[in-house]
């Protein structure tokens, strides 16, 4: 199985972090598609939480080698403090590799980013303000900055200047700030371009001359299905495609490549940012998953909206990913509920769906349907195995799998790397 995709398949912070951690020392290379450092993936290890934004996860694992894809935005400030923050903690990220071709996030991206929310007030997307949709948006504007272009300083220049050109004009005249110094800008990126020489490769050849050689390759989505610019709630997504079939155009191989596509799904929902989430629960429930879950925004300390399982949302992610199984996150974090409601169906303006609707404007007035699961009341945070789960555990287990249309092969019971049962 060399070619594994793991994706979110709600809306982010499903644990894919430490899921992908969890394949651990059987994966070769771990790499990031897509996304920037709006990402924030937890790892617990031996009691030590590491919160990775731009690193891949299998940085943590001494033989696996960490990779970013050509599909992903770097700030490179960011990254050289990941690295440094690591290195501080004995973690060695010099093995590292960056795709030539990958874009960059330059300061004025996060300016407009901030300007262009504060900007859309009521009807801002809730952005993490990383600078991440302003670089996409260049890059298929075809007036990015991309890693190679460090090394020929009068192209950055002349690029720096011609975006900087449309963005001054709009800072000026519609946002009324200051209009950002080119020569600044491009004296900043250049003096990044010997730090990060080493590590850049051809990422695309690596990857694929590993995966001709049967070396497991493990790319690791950030953020989630309902996300993805194409397939999620637009306009309450990122700019990115993190889902599985982005893997193949953010590092560059084939579909033919990928064996194996694993969801995250949480055993409850969580989202960050603003956009239709029908299970949402604004009452002293809601609150108790967010104190229980710790669900705070691992990049901007946000406080994540919580609400039951939706089973039309991860099964809408299961269609379109394909996924071959499912690893259930935190479901140590329902135990205490008398019932555990999940999300069976919607009611859109007196009509029933069993999938998600096709339409946006259905989705935001969509009412749940629940059913309504037994709870359980024992601490399962010490299982390792599934007959150790309760039944009622059991039963909510299997269940949400008949519900997704996907075998649950891995929980989580913990956020610790040794807290998971695996099912074969
Ligand atoms: P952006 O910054 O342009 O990608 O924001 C667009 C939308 O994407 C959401 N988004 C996320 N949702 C969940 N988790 C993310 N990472 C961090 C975390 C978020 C944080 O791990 O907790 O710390 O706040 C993430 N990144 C982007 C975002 O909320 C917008 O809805
Ligand atoms: P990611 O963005 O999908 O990698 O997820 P985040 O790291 O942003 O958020 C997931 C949080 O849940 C982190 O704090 C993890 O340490 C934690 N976590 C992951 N799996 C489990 C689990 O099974 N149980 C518990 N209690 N916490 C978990
Ligand atoms: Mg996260």
């Amino acid at each position: 199985m060399p070619g594994i995709v793991v994706v979110g398949a709600q809306w982010g912070d499903e644990g894919k972090g430490k899921a992908t951690d969890q394949l651990g020392d059987r994966v070769d290379y771990c790499v990031r598609y897509s996304g920037g450092n709006n990402a924030g993936h937890t790892i617990v290890v031996n009691g030590e939480r590491y919160a990775l934004h731009l690193l891949p996860s299998g940085i943590l694992n001494e033989n696996c080698i960490p990779v970013i894809g050509n599909g992903v935005v770097v700030d490179l400030d960011v990254l050289f403090q990941e690295m440094d923050g690591l290195a501080a903690r004995g973690v060695d990220a010099s093995r590292l590799m960056v795709s030539a071709n990958a874009h960059i996030i330059a300061s004025y991206h996060q300016t407009i980013d901030k300007v262009t929310e504060r900007f859309l007030g009521k009807a801002k997307i809730g952005t993490t303000g990383r600078g991440v949709g302003p670089a996409y948006a260049d890059k298929v504007n075809r007036i990015g900055l991309r890693i190679q272009d460090l090394f020929d300083a009068s192209i950055l220049r002349q690029k720096v200047e011609a975006s900087l050109e449309q963005k001054n004009h709009l800072l000026v005249k519609v946002y009324n700030r200051r209009a950002l110094d080119p020569v600044q800008v491009t004296e900043h990126l250049l003096s990044h371009a010997e730090r990060i020489r080493p590590h850049v490769a051809d990422v695309s050849r690596v990857l694929n001359d590993a995966l001709d050689q049967r070396r497991v390759v493990l790319f690791e989505g950030a953020q989630a299905h309902h996300l993805d610019v194409d397939h999620g709630t637009y306009p309450y997504v990122t700019s990115s495609n993190p889902i599985a079939a982005g893997a193949c155009v953010g590092a560059g191989v084939g579909p033919t490549r990928i064996d194996r596509v694993v969801g995250i799904a949480k055993a409850y929902t969580t989202r960050v940012g603003e956009g239709p989430m029908p299970t949402e629960l604004f009452d002293a429930d809601g609150d108790r998953l967010r104190e229980v879950g710790a669900e705070f925004g691992t990049t901007t300390g946000r406080k994540r909206r919580c609400g039951w399982f939706d089973a039309l949302v991860v099964e809408s992610a299961t269609n379109a990913n394909a996924f071959t199984d499912i690893f259930l996150t935190k479901l140590d974090i329902l135990t205490g509920w008398d019932k555990v409601p999940v999300c069976v169906g919607y009611e859109v303006d007196g009509e029933k769906h069993d999938t998600m609707p096709v339409s946006q404007s259905d989705f935001h007035h969509a009412k749940p349907v629940y059913e309504f699961l037994d709870g359980w009341s024992e601490d399962i945070s010490g299982c390792r195995f599934f007959r150790d789960l309760p039944k009622a555990t059991q039963a909510y287990v299997r269940r949400l799998e008949e519900l997704c249309g996907a075998r649950i092969s891995g929980i989580g019971v913990g956020p610790s790397r040794e807290q998971v049962i695996v099912i074969n």
